[in-house]
């Protein structure tokens, strides 16, 4: 049966993956962000692949009326919203504490905490008048365990798996599922924002270590909402093979491989 899915941080990475599966699979997809040159080539693509309807909306989740004005504008679109996929994120610097900058900390706070927030109370009444409704929040190996210089991040992170059980709790009698995915390393546009455009230091980032896949997000969401009505992943972690934690990973060519 056909669903709509509305994404948060469409633009690319996991969001934007995430969009692709659900159109794939004939659904009707709204997909956000601030960049709406993007927005609009993929409305057109998924659309030209496909019998999918992509709803686009440009907003920035840091402000508390463009997202209220953005809910409306898609309730007048749509009769229901049966998937909030709460994603658009950002990492911003990684400073030791006492070297940390306040614009930094606000953004990431801002748009990690509050702007989950803002979006979440549109959509969840929304969802409890339908009694029905998954809510995923997007967190990170950051969520589960503090890595050194990643502080002000991890604790935005640290909120959202906190936010994840609270929304569980809070919506449990409407019957509207929860889940928190908890990715480790991919390699997206994550750490080109967080190393502010140094796309070689980006790149570093992934060397040697064949991380997550947008795409492997993107399946696991699609795969936790297709579960039976009577069934919810609450929190699931994910990491590539080569990571176990946010603090240990290795290399991949220091993996030893299975004999031929
Ligand atoms: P990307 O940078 O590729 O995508 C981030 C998305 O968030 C973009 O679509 C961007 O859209 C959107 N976004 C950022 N700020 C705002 C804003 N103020 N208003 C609206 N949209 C915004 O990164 P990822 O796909 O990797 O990140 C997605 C989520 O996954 C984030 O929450 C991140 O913390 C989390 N995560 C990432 C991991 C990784 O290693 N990549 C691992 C674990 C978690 P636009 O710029 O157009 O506004
Ligand atoms: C993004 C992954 O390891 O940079 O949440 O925190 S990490």
């Amino acid at each position: 049966m056909s669903k709509t899915i509305l994404i948060t941080g469409a633009t690319s990475g996991f969001g934007k993956a995430i969009a692709e599966k659900f159109a794939q699979e004939g659904n009707t997809v709204c997909i956000t962000g601030r960049r709406d040159d993007r927005l609009a080539e993929m409305k057109q693509t998924l659309e030209g692949n496909g019998n999918c309807k992509v709803i686009t909306l440009k907003f920035d989740i840091r402000n508390r009326d463009e997202v209220a004005a953005a809910v409306k504008e898609l309730m007048a679109q749509v009769s229901r919203i049966d998937i909030l996929v709460n994603n658009a994120g950002l990492a911003a610097g990684l400073n030791s504490i006492e070297d940390g900058n306040f614009d930094d900390w606000d953004q990431m706070i801002d748009t990690n905490i509050k702007g989950l927030l803002y979006i979440t109370r549109q959509v969840a009444p929304i969802m409890t008048v339908q009694a029905s409704g998954h809510i995923f929040n997007i967190g990170s190996t950051a969520a589960k365990m503090v890595y050194k210089n990643g502080n002000v991040y991890c604790a935005t992170k640290f909120a959202v798996d906190a936010l994840n059980q609270a929304m569980r709790i809070d919506l449990l009698q409407y019957g509207i599922k929860v889940t928190g995915i908890h990715p480790g390393m991919a390699e997206t546009e994550f750490s080109l924002v967080r190393f502010k455009g140094d796309a070689d230091r980006a790149k570093g980032v992934y060397s040697d270590m064949n991380p997550i896949r947008p795409e492997d997000i993107a399946d696991i969401v699609y795969y936790c909402s297709s579960l039976p009505a009577h069934l919810c992943i609450n929190d699931l972690t994910v990491t590539c093979l080569t990571q176990a934690c946010s603090v240990y990973s290795i290399k991949e060519s220091d993996r030893i491989k299975p004999q031929a």
